[in-house]
C-alpha cells in the first residue's frame, strides 16, 4: 500500500523509495494476478475476475464505451451529478472527508467537491498507480485549495486510511459508476461491511447503481455496434498474454453479453470458437469448442430491493437521485449506530482514529 500526496503533503516519499515500493507491489500483484487467473480457469464453469479488465488499454476502451450511444450508464450518472450536486452536497453537510473507492470518476468527484461546504479533503483509492496518479492530478487541478491524497490499495481487502491535515466532521465513501454491480452479491455484502471499518456511526456512503430496465436496452449497452465492448472483453486475454506470458489467441474467443433473468444481471462471456489448449504460467488450460469463460457480471437493481439489502448491512437509506429517464440511481446511505461490524476480524485501525 502506498500513499501518493501532492508536493505539499507532509509525508512525501523520496522517488527512489516510491519506485522500490511500486516494484515490490508489482511483483506481488503479478503473483496474485496469476493465482486468480489459474483459479478461475481451472474450475468449471471457467471465469476470470472482472477487475483485471482495467489495464491501460482496458481503461481507455471503457472510456470509449462510456461515450457510445448504447452505453447510457455514465451519461445518466453524470446528468444526475450535474443536476443534483448541490442537493447531494447539502445532504452530506459541511466538513466532509470524501473517500473515493476507485479513481475512475474524478470528474464526478470534482463536481461534488465543488458543491460541498468546506470539504476536509479527498482520498482516492485504487490498485493502479497510473489511474491513481491521473485522478489525483486532475482533482488537484480542479481543487488546488484542497488536500487530495491517492492511496494505492485494493479496496476489497483491508487497508488503512492516511491521516489528513484537516479533521473531518463526517466521512463519506463515494463509490460511483455502478461498480458495485460488478460484484457478486456475497462480495458486494463483504465490501459494504469492509467499508464500515472506515466509517463511524452517522457517516455516509454515496453509491451509484444501474437500475433495472427493458432487457433490450441493457443488452444493447453491452453489445455496442462499434465493437468496443467486444474489444474490452477480449483485452483481458491480451493482458494475460502480456503480463503472465500466456498464449491465448484472443480472436478465437467470441464476445457474448446477455441478460440473465435468473440473476438479474448482464453476463459477459468469452466463448471458445474451437477446441484448444492455452498455456498460462506453466499450466495447460483445455477448452472445448463452445466452452465459455465468464468474464463479468453487471447486476441491475431495483431501488427498494437495494435499500432493503443495504439496511441488512447496517446502512439506512437517506436519499436517492435519479435521472429523468430513471436509468440510474445515486443513493445516499448512512451508517446506523448499532451497525458497526462485530463479525469481522479485528480491523486495522485507521491512522485518523
Ligand atoms: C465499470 N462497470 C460498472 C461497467 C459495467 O457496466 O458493468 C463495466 C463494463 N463492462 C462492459 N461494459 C462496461
Amino acid at each position: 500500500m502506498a500513499v501518493h500526496r501532492p508536493a505539499t503533503g507532509r509525508r512525501r516519499m523520496s522517488s527512489a523509495t516510491s519506485q522500490r515500493a511500486a516494484e515490490e507491489i508489482d511483483a506481488v500483484e503479478r503473483r496474485r494476478f496469476l493465482a486468480d487467473v489459474l483459479e478461475g480457469l481451472s474450475r468449471p464453469p471457467k471465469s476470470l475476475p472482472a477487475k483485471y479488465f482495467y489495464d491501460e488499454r482496458g481503461l481507455s476502451l471503457f472510456k470509449s464505451i462510456s461515450e457510445t450511444p448504447e452505453y447510457y450508464l455514465t451519461r445518466s450518472e453524470m446528468s444526475i451529478m450535474q443536476g443534483s450536486a448541490g442537493e447531494i452536497a447539502a445532504t452530506i453537510g459541511p466538513g466532509c472527508l470524501l473517500i473515493e473507492y476507485g479513481s475512475g470518476a474524478p470528474d464526478k468527484a470534482a463536481l461534488l467537491l465543488a458543491s460541498l461546504e468546506r470539504p476536509a479533503g479527498h482520498i482516492s483509492i485504487d490498485i493502479s498507480k497510473e489511474h491513481l496518479d491521473d485522478a489525483v492530478a486532475s482533482l488537484e487541478k480542479a481543487h488546488p485549495e484542497l488536500e487530495i491524497v491517492g492511496l494505492r490499495a485494493d479496496f476489497t481487502s483491508a487497508f488503512q486510511l492516511p491521516q489528513l491535515h484537516t479533521a473531518a466532521q463526517r466521512r463519506v465513501i463515494y463509490f460511483a459508476g455502478s461498480t458495485i454491480g460488478n460484484f457478486e452479491p456475497s462480495a458486494a455484502s463483504a465490501l459494504l461491511r469492509g467499508m464500515q471499518r472506515h466509517l463511524r456511526s452517522g457517516d455516509g456512503l454515496l453509491i451509484g447503481i444501474d437500475l433495472k430496465k427493458e432487457i433490450d436496452r441493457l443488452e444493447r449497452a453491452y453489445n455496442d455496434t462499434q465493437g468496443l465492448t467486444e474489444a474490452f472483453n477480449r483485452n483481458i486475454l491480451v493482458r494475460i498474454n502480456r503480463q503472465l506470458g500466456a498464449d491465448f489467441d484472443p480472436g478465437s474467443f467470441e464476445h457474448r453479453a446477455f441478460y440473465s433473468h435468473q440473476h438479474d444481471r448482464i453476463e459477459m462471456h468469452l466463448v471458445s470458437r474451437r477446441q484448444q489448449t492455452v498455456h498460462v504460467g506453466g499450466s495447460k488450460i483445455h477448452f472445448l469448442r463452445g466452452e465459455s469463460i465468464h468474464t463479468e457480471s453487471c447486476y441491475k437493481y431495483d431501488l427498494a430491493e437495494f435499500a432493503a439489502w443495504a439496511a441488512k448491512l447496517g446502512f439506512a437509506l437517506e436519499k436517492v437521485w435519479t435521472d429523468s429517464a430513471k436509468n440510474f440511481g445515486v443513493v445516499f446511505l448512512t451508517l446506523d449506530s448499532g451497525a458497526l461490524t462485530s463479525d469481522l476480524d479485528a480491523p486495522p485501525r485507521d491512522e485518523t482514529e
